[in-house]
């Protein structure tokens, strides 16, 4: 079965989505997820001058070789936009080898190892009770875990606290705004508000955190063992992990479970950190970590080290990225949870998906292949607009981790 076409369709309905659709000989097409939020265009060109032209004429269904040719073959591996536009060849060709088979594809990596994907959702407010509110709505929606962040006294915005409490949007309208932050006030603030989760909803909810990259291992060894009493599902990116070393720091001193990884794209980021069993779960996407083929190596090494999965799943990452990881968190036997912040109605409109969200738990449909596809004549409708992540500075102005 040949690969005949293959086009990127940059949309933006309400935020700005890159899919990679990959036609065969056979009539079959697949589709993939290629986001990078901010970064959207450079991953669109890397797949328009530069993977797409090797890919016609290839046979669709040697996915490992072609996973292969388009990583080592580059010379310059691994990165966020390389590996973004391997992850949505990947997952085209995933999608066009289960429809082939008629199955849906989590049939193809090894059948169902659950009933149902636990997913959590982002709970967020101004202040603690706002939080609190919120964390209550989530779980009337049906939540079993729900993410909470909230305002940080003194401080005008933080990460996490959104002006839409259902959808996410950190994405500037043209270029990045400018956050302030201060650590010790974040770390008195945090033990606070779950010290008053848990005692308006006691411990059956699962309650997460995203300090997301602000502090330092000391710092966050500090906040791991303030938040000990709350018993999290998971502290998440509490510091960059360019140093998978430093993480030992924080390790050593909490019994907090520890999570990290929805920034990296390739094994060799996190090897340490599973295979010194740093952490407890690890966040890497089917979009951004080179697909399912890539993603399938990471799961199977965390696997050894009793490191679960947790696969990132923000609005940023579209629903062909979400489709794609449900059929890869059915499978996957060292499963730990899936982050779930729903998409806008305009962008299901898009991107119409056979899986559908129950009392808790996200479901993968039955269709061949992942179960969604774009509508291609409305994501027409929808023009991109050049958007940009926040950016962090210390209350001295110092640039800090966003
Ligand atoms: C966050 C993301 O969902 C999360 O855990 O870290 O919201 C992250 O900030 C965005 O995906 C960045 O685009
Ligand atoms: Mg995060």
């Amino acid at each position: 079965m040949k690969i005949v076409d293959a086009k990127v369709i940059v949309t933006a309905p309400g935020r700005n989505f890159v899919t990679l659709k990959i036609t065969t000989d056979e009539g079959l097409h697949g589709i993939g997820d290629a986001t990078l939020n901010g970064r959207e265009l450079a991953v669109a060109a890397y797949l328009n001058d530069h993977l797409i032209p090797c890919l016609i004429g290839r046979d669709a269904h040697q996915i490992e070789d072609i996973w292969q040719y388009l990583y080592k073959g580059a010379y310059w591996r691994g990165g966020p936009v390389t590996m973004s536009a391997i992850a949505a060849v990947d997952t085209a060709l995933w999608d066009i080898k289960a429809k082939a088979a008629g199955l849906p594809l989590y049939q193809l990596l090894g059948g169902r190892s659950r009933s149902g994907v636990m997913v959590y959702g982002h709970a967020n407010g101004r202040d603690i009770e706002e939080t609190a509110d919120e964390v209550d709505r989530f779980i009337e929606l049906g939540y079993k875990a729900v993410r909470a962040q909230c305002g940080i006294p003194g401080l005008a915005s933080t990460y996490g606290v959104s002006s839409d409490k259902l959808f996410y949007e950190p994405a500037d309208a043209d270029l990045p705004s400018e956050n302030l932050w201060s650590t010790e006030r974040y770390l008195d603030q945090v033990p606070k508000l779950f010290e008053r989760l848990r005692s308006r909803f006691g411990f059956e909810p699962h309650l997460l955190h995203d300090a997301h990259h602000r502090l330092t291992p000391i710092e966050a060894a500090r906040l791991g063992q303030s938040l000990e009493p709350y018993r999290l599902f998971w502290l998440e990116d509490s510091v960059p992990a360019e140093n998978q070393e430093a993480w030992r720091t924080i390790r050593q001193h909490t019994v907090t479970p520890l999570a990290v990884g929805e920034i990296f794209n390739t094994v060799w980021q996190c090897r340490t950190l599973i295979e010194q069993e740093l952490i407890d779960y690890v966040r890497t996407t089917v979009v951004h970590a080179g697909g399912i083929t890539h993603l399938r190596r990471i799961a199977t090494l965390a696997d050894l080290h009793h490191v679960r999965t947790g696969c990132h799943g923000a609005t940023d990452l579209s629903p062909v990225c979400m489709g794609a990881a449900l059929h890869f968190d059915i499978w996957v036997p060292n499963f730990g949870i899936q982050e779930y912040m729903r998409h806008t109605p305009e962008t299901d409109a898009v991107f119409p998906h056979d899986y559908r969200f129950d009392s808790g738990y996200l479901l993968p449909g039955e269709t061949p292949g992942h179960g969604v596809d774009i509508d291609e004549s409305l994501a027409a409708k929808y023009p991109y607009q050049r958007a940009y992540l926040p950016v962090n500075r210390l209350l001295d102005g110092t640039l800090t981790s966003w």
